[in-house]
């Protein structure tokens, strides 16, 4: 049977990737996650025990890895590596596990999948082009030159440089995605779309970094895995490919948003200290994943995913509210 190893499949977007490969392929998976405060079992909970195998375990662990990348001799087994420390925020407190997680990490992996030449697909952000100006024309394409901001958007540009060196300086068989930002279901209440929809719940404020001018590009998360299995199926080896959903929407159009869907007034927010270096926007042009692999969003209608996500933070306290405590009362500690 053909075999996948995820790394990261224990987080938001890996543990989406993990149930979208048991619905659309035969594949066996086996998840390596070193189950970090970001993971989530239970977003796991559900899944076949004969088709899902969890490895608790760092991927910047050379003894770990090469064992189960060992393990892939099948001709399309493939590793596709989510496994990273993903928040900004995070990154300004302490950069050092970013550095180990997403670059050093990458580099162990890239060395077993050269051993062993097995097939690896590289998860990285549109981050990593900096951002953009509010009216520029332009959107981000797959030759946009790299200039990341921050430690965690430098890390991941880091290892995306590892990727393209080893496809071509060992012939790593490798593609590349950077995708724009995600919502949906287990996303952690540190990010910004979970932190304000639970805010909203408990019958606080939203908090807004500066004025809330600042613009993301969103996907629902459903969306990140099809391209991402498009890619792994489709994508030409060495390849880049963007993955967007044309979702601009400034900060605070999505908190106005939040507010309408539970029936509180839109101005009931808090602007708070803005984030270092804040990216001001960030939008993709997806052209090339549309025209080349077919790929198309199931879910077009950013409006309409966040009734669905609202509601289902709604319906989930039991698996966000131990952790929101802790969050919110950091974020109080730096003003925000
Ligand atoms: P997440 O923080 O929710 O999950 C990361 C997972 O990786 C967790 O399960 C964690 O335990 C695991 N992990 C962390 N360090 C590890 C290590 N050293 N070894 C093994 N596992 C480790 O992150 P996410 O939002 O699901 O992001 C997944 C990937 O997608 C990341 O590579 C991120 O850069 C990328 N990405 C995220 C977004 C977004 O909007 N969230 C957008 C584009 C790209
Ligand atoms: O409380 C908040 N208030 C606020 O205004 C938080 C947590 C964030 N923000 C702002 C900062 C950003 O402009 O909201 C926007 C989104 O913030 P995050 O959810 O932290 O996402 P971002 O920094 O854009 O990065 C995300 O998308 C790209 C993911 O966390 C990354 O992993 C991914 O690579």
């Amino acid at each position: 049977m053909r075999q996948i190893l995820v790394t990261g499949g224990a987080g938001f977007i890996g543990s989406n990737f993990v149930h979208h490969l048991l619905q659309h392929t035969d594949a066996s998976v086996i998840v390596l996650d070193k189950l970090t405060y970001a993971a989530s079992r239970a977003a796991l909970e559900e899944v076949p025990a004969d088709r899902v195998r969890l490895v608790v375990g760092d991927v910047a662990e050379e003894a770990v890895v090469q064992g189960l990348v060992a393990g892939l001799t099948g001709p399309d087994d493939a590793v596709v590596h989510f496994a990273a420390e993903s928040h900004n925020d995070n990154s300004l407190r302490d950069p050092s596990p970013f550095v180990t997680t997403n670059i050093v990490g990458t580099f162990v992996l890239l060395e077993a999948v050269r051993r062993h030449d097995v097939r690896l697909h590289h998860i990285s952000t549109d981050e990593v082009y900096g951002d953009l100006e509010l009216d520029d024309p332009a959107k981000f394409t797959e030759s946009t030159a790299y200039r990341p901001s921050s430690p965690y958007s430098a890390t991941k540009a880091g290892a995306d440089h590892l990727v393209r060196a080893w496809q071509r300086s060992f012939g790593v068989r490798a593609t590349i995605s950077n995708c724009s930002n995600n919502y949906g279901p287990w996303q952690h209440v540190e990010k910004f779309i979970p932190r304000q929809i639970t805010n909203v719940l408990r019958g606080d404020r939203p908090k807004v970094y500066g004025a809330g001018a600042n613009v993301r590009d969103w996907i629902h998360t459903g969306d990140h895995s099809s391209a991402v299995l498009a890619i792994l199926e489709h994508g030409t080896i060495g390849a880049t490919y963007l993955i967007g959903a044309d979702g601009e929407r400034s900060n605070l159009e999505v908190v106005r948003a939040i507010l309408r869907l539970r029936d509180r007034s839109e101005d009931e927010i808090d602007f708070v200290t803005d984030r270092a270096g804040h990216d001001l926007r960030y939008a993709i042009d997806a052209t090339r994943l549309r025209t080349e692999l077919g790929w198309e969003p199931a879910y077009p209608d950013f409006d309409a995913g966040l009734a669905d996500t609202v509601r289902w933070y709604a319906e989930h306290e039991g698996w966000w509210g131990p952790a929101k405590d802790g969050v919110e009362s950091a974020y109080a500690a730096r003003g925000q």
